[in-house]
């Protein structure tokens, strides 16, 4: 079962660190990126069972949200970096990312497919991330917005393209795709889970 507590930044940094790991088994950071208005923070909350809204608030800097995560036997922390995905906060972003275990990029089928934009926001997140084939780096990528269906402007085969473009382009990351709405929940609970459980299954395969 999911459940969670949410911090704004400030919140969170008056926490002390033994209160937010106390006894947990692994400690997790994951970070969710992509162009602003996608739907990053809807979809973290629908999957922390914060339910939706239509109205929105663009994420300032980054929020930090912590969610105990119990798998199998293990339990962990799993703090959720939400990274604000409008250009005017992209100087801040590479503060975000380093020590990430995974990540969730999105982007929106409402809107027209860029997939050089895709690439900036890989080669900015491999700044700071250096995956390799001794420690795998999971990344979901979600076709986000599905529920608008008279609004989709990024087709099935152009979603596939995508997948493509990830494995061919990026090998070292350890990717899966997923399309997902933040408003029905389509695909949201297996996209956050296959990122998590896989990296908890990872990080237990080096032990
Ligand atoms: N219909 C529909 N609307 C969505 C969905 N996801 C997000 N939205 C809407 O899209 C808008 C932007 O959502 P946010 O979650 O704030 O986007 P964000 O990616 O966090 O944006 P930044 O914080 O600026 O980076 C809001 O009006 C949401 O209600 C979805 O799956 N379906
Ligand atoms: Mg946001």
């Amino acid at each position: 079962m999911v459940y969670c507590l949410y911090f704004s930044p400030k919140a969170f940094l008056q926490l002390s660190h033994s209160e937010i790991v106390a006894r947990d088994d692994y400690q997790l950071k994951f970070i969710l990126l992509g162009d602003g208005r996608v739907g990053k923070t809807s979809l973290r909350k629908k999957y922390m069972g914060m339910g939706f809204t239509q109205e929105y608030l663009k994420t300032i800097g980054v929020d930090m949200a912590y969610l105990p995560y119990q798998y199998e036997e293990f339990s962990s922390s799993v703090v959720i970096w939400d990274i604000a995905g409008q250009d005017e906060f992209r100087f801040a972003r590479q503060l975000y990312y380093g020590g990430a275990n995974a990540a969730i990029f999105v982007f929106d089928t409402t809107s027209v497919l860029d997939l050089d934009k895709i690439r900036w926001w890989m080669d900015d997140l491999l700044k700071k991330i250096t995956p390799s084939e001794l420690e795998p780096f999971y990344l979901a990528i979600l076709a986000n917005k599905i529920d608008l269906k008279d609004e989709q402007k990024v087709g099935e085969q152009e979603i596939k393209n995508v997948k493509s473009m990830f494995e061919d382009e990026y090998p070292l990351l350890t990717t899966t795709l997923y399309k997902t709405s933040a408003l029905t929940g389509e695909g949201v609970d297996d996209a956050f889970n296959w990122v998590i459980e896989n990296t908890i299954e990872f990080i237990q395969s080096k032990e």
